[in-house]
């Protein structure tokens, strides 16, 4: 498969990186709008064919899919424009400023019928996908309570700029992953209660956020998730989980460590690989972001719709606007008002 990149900011090289690993894929063009940004991906990955402009990009063709690694305002004019070249799309979180641009997103894939899956790769880190297989596998039977838990003091502003400067930080950005973990687990949402704060006054948006979701398969859930958090040790980029189900409870502690307690406890180190060209404490991200390539390339393999697809993300992208609701109202929201 030949693929295009759009967009060779910070997060892009990840997953330029990625592309690398993967059998059968070649990355045969990129785009960024800043020219000496494409030249130094360009010579980095040996890509011959640079452009800045996407349109001029798609229009000359000649690859089956493109990934859009842009930050969000960019996202719908590029989805719709790859999804009438006919190609199909990965797009990074937050895949739309609103669900009105996401849902005329998936349609604009659906009716080309082209793939759409969104890089929402927290879902995909191995820690996670160890403890969604014990879940799933009902060794701690059905899950009635989880947690869901990110909360760091590091300082994501010096890579990505743009976040402090947002009227919306931390739902957006990070606790977007969190709640779409507490879907993997836990099920689409019926209600969200939600608190934010802004306790870090360098910055726009709010960097604590305190969410209880009811499920429908009658699960509650804790999502918590802070960028004001010091701590020792720092935890970033790790999300921490505690599931009780009705024949025993697992927990996902600091330093990847899994413990599984039913009649017995079982501890279990399930610490991400450090890839070749990833850099710690980044490779749990980065390991997931082979994971969630790979899963795409696989879906358009054998015809099946990624498990983190547009029309799946519209549901976690739901629950973001529906948290941002509940905290400038004060009141729990049914999901389905949205
Ligand atoms: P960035 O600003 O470093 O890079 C974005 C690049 O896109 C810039 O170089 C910009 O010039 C280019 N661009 C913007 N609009 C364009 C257009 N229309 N055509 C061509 N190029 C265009 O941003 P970043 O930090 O790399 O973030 C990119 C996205 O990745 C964001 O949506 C962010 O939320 C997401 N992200 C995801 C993860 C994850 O784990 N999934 C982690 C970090 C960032
Ligand atoms: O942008 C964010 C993401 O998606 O993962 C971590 C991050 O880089 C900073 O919060």
């Amino acid at each position: 498969m030949k693929g295009a990149v759009i967009g060779c900011g910070f997060f892009a090289q990840n997953q330029l990186q990625a592309w690398r690993d993967i059998d059968g894929v070649e990355i045969v063009a990129i785009c960024d709008l800043d020219a000496e940004r494409t030249q130094q991906c360009a010579a980095a990955f040996g890509i011959s064919r640079t452009y800045q402009d996407a349109e001029k990009m798609l229009a000359d063709g000649g690859f089956d899919f493109v990934d859009i690694a842009t930050t969000v305002g960019s996202h719908r004019a590029l989805v719709e424009s790859a999804a009438a070249h006919n190609v199909h799309i990965v797009c990074q979180k937050p895949f739309a400023e609103n669900l009105e641009d996401a849902r005329a997103m998936v349609n604009a894939a659906h009716r080309a019928g082209k793939t759409l899956m969104v890089h929402e790769n927290f879902r995909w880190q191995s820690p996670i996908l160890a403890a969604l297989q014990v879940v799933r596998l009902g060794k701690i039977g059905k899950p009635f309570f989880g947690r869901v838990s990110f909360r760091s003091g590091y300082d994501v502003f010096s890579g990505q700029p743009y976040l402090a400067e947002g009227e919306r930080f931390i739902i957006e950005d990070l606790g977007i992953h969190i709640l779409d973990i507490s879907r993997a687990f836990f099920g689409d949402a019926k209600h969200i209660a939600a608190t934010t704060r802004r306790i870090n006054t360098r910055i726009k948006g709010e960097d604590v956020a305190t969410m209880l979701i009811t499920h429908k398969g009658g699960a509650t859930s804790v999502v918590d998730c802070s960028y004001a958090t010091r701590r020792m040790p720092e935890t970033f980029p790790q999300t921490l989980l505690e599931i009780d189900g009705s024949k025993g409870t697992l927990r996902l502690d600091a330093d990847y460590k899994l413990i599984v307690q039913t009649d017995k406890e079982a501890v279990i180190d399930v610490s991400p690989p450090v890839l070749a060209w990833a850099q710690k404490p980044w490779h749990n991200i980065q390991e997931s972001v082979l994971t969630i390539q790979q899963h795409f390339v696989d879906c358009i393999a054998s015809g099946v719709e990624p498990e983190t697809s547009g029309a799946d993300n519209l549901k976690t992208l739901t629950l973001v606007e529906a948290a941002y609701l509940s905290a400038a109202q004060g009141r729990t929201v049914p999901v389905s008002d949205l």
